[in-house]
């Protein structure tokens, strides 16, 4: 590999390193600093680079590949508010460990500080979200500069993948011309002749990650051998948190978030916070848990509670856990199972699995009765209908996915790392790269919110079933409802909008879908079908209301 000027060498190198870590799929938007990183990752064989109008749905789409893949997509943008754009994807990857690059063109350091065009402070610009950052460029053609380059980006990858993994961002520093030329006709350079490597497959450092198996503490070991407890899967394995609760003779609760639910767990815990018989002597966390605030009750009580995460993240919102252990949720149930004999009684926890199935026929009963679709009956019956992948909104689809879906799909991906409305058509559009029958569920507001995300090039298939409840209906499940003056205009926001009008300008196939057997097909397409299902709102809150009332008697 050469270079015809250094901007492109730079490009070149960069795109080619991170190829070398099995980093594929690359996203940006237009812009002319970034022209170089753009034209090097279109002309790369073993990349795929698309092109989005809009940086934030572009880094979005990159979040959404990194979640599914757990490899890093890397997003590319210009200079200037360009790479502030990317910041609503940056904090949710920061949250929620996801591996995301950032490829943040700059101009270079004699255009800074004086108030040329497009020109910012963009070194470190995105602070304590990313694990790595560094300025590359501009490029300076000595012996030693391909393998900085070359070595930055493989300190930039293993952070990224790193524990826990995150977003990372490579400052790239561009000086004109930054096409592949010697001279662009406004500018001109010299060739850069030090060789760019790139011989053989490797990149020039490999990075291997080994989990460690860990020794549990003896107390921790005593006291799930002395009680009763409740495995709660949150982010985490289902098989593992089952393999689990089978050795104990724990019930295992799975949260949507988990994917994987089935018969065999508890999945209406919701509904059965009154059972005074069922409150365990503690719990074992799985990853990051609590999406209902009655999962987040049972995390808080006072019993000794266990959280369990491959990183060691401080996982613990009600402030109640007694251990931190640093596990993987595979290796600490393989340590666990050595220390203890498999339990014999399933007493405790075929009194769970009990109440939890006789919860969930009384809810189908009540959400069947009815000839008109309700948010429940969307929540059941989307996430029994997708194959294996299901990307789920915040705002009330996570919740009511977490209480009514008793099956879901093996993967359920939801952006709850700081649980924002932003960004859900480009994330799911992004996890669609990895499956052609991935669907996507969330509500009205929160599908306007990103619709930017739908201009996109070479969409992945994909079928995404909006909620249209007219506003964001969270908010009536909050105090507000009951306090706030001009409760509707300053919270619920109402738009208005018909979205078969999106539908047609974003060119979708389009489904309306108004009564219960509309949802029965809901993938096969092989483009993007929107499945608008209209709600009304007051029909809907009387149904919860009816749902509440129902589950109070078992
Ligand atoms: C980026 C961002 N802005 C604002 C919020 C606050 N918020 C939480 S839920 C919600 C409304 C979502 O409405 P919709 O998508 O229609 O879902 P619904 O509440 O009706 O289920 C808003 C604005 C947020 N979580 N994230």
């Amino acid at each position: 590999m050469t270079a015809p000027n250094p901007s492109t060498a730079l490009a070149r190198v960069v795109v080619d390193e991170l190829t070398r870590h099995g980093l594929s799929q690359f996203v940006a938007a237009p812009g002319s600093r970034s022209a170089a990183a753009v034209i090097a990752s279109a002309s790369h064989p073993d990349t795929n680079l698309r092109m989005s109008l809009d940086e934030r749905s572009a880094a979005f789409f990159a979040l959404g590949v990194g979640r599914a893949s757990g490899i890093p997509s890397a997003v590319i943008c210009t200079s200037g508010s360009a790479v502030a754009n990317l910041m609503p994807a940056v904090v949710e990857a920061a949250a929620a460990g996801v591996p995301l690059v950032l490829l943040t063109c700059d101009r270079p350091p004699e255009l800074h500080n004086t108030g040329a065009n497009q020109t910012m402070a963009q070194t470190g610009f995105f602070d304590r979200q990313t694990r790595f950052a560094a300025d590359l460029g501009p490029g300076e053609d000595r012996p030693e500069t391909v393998n900085m380059w070359r070595t930055t980006v493989d300190q930039a990858v293993s952070a990224a993948m790193g524990s826990p993994p995150g977003p990372v961002q490579i400052n790239l520093v561009f000086r004109e011309p930054t096409s592949p030329v010697t001279d662009d006709g406004r500018a001109t350079a010299e060739p850069f002749q030090s060789p760019l490597g790139g011989e053989g497959a490797r990149p020039s450092v490999s990075l291997g990650f080994v989990s460690i198996v860990p020794e549990l503490p003896q107390d921790l070991i005593s006291d799930v051998d002395a009680r009763r407890g409740v495995v709660v899967c949150g982010e985490s394995s289902p098989e593992a948190a089952r393999s689990l609760g089978d050795h104990l003779g724990w019930p295992v609760l799975i949260e949507a978030r988990a994917g994987g639910r089935s018969d065999d767990v508890v999945t209406a815990y919701q509904h059965l916070g009154h059972r005074e018989d069922l409150i365990p002597e503690m719990v074992i966390r799985l990853g990051a848990a609590g999406v209902s605030s009655s999962m987040l009750r049972l995390l808080g009580m006072d019993i000794p509670q266990v959280m369990v995460d491959p990183h060691g993240r401080w996982l613990d919102p009600m402030r109640s856990a007694a251990w931190s252990i640093r596990a993987d949720a595979h290796s600490f149930w393989r340590v666990m199972s050595d220390k203890l004999p498999r339990a014999t009684d399933t007493t405790w926890r075929d009194t769970w699995l009990g109440a939890d199935s006789e919860v969930r026929k009384i809810i189908d009963q009540v959400v069947d009765g009815y000839d008109h679709l309700t948010s429940a009956r969307v929540a059941r019956d989307v996430a029994a209908a997708t194959p294996r992948t299901l990307v789920v909104g915040s705002s009330l689809p996570i919740r009511d996915v977490d209480a009514f879906s008793w099956r879901t799909p093996h993967q359920v991906v939801s952006n709850r790392g700081l649980s924002g409305i932003d960004g859900f058509v480009s994330t799911t559009l992004g996890v669609a790269t990895t499956d052609p029958m991935t669907v996507g569920l969330c509500g009205d507001l929160t599908f306007l919110h990103d619709n930017n995300g739908l201009l996109l090039e070479q969409k992945p298939s994909l079928t995404l079933v909006v909620v249209d409840n007219r506003g964001g209906r969270m908010f009536e499940e909050l105090p507000h409802a009951r306090h706030a003056p001009q409760f509707d205009r300053l919270f619920t926001t109402p738009h208005g909008r018909d979205l078969a009008i999106l539908a047609d300008f974003h060119d979708l196939e389009y489904v309306l879908a108004e009564a219960p057997e509309d949802l029965g097909e809901i993938t096969g397409t092989d483009s993007i079908r929107l499945i608008h299902v209209p709600i009304d709102p007051v029909k809907d809150r009387e149904a919860r209301e009816q749902i509440k009332q129902a589950v109070s008697q078992v």
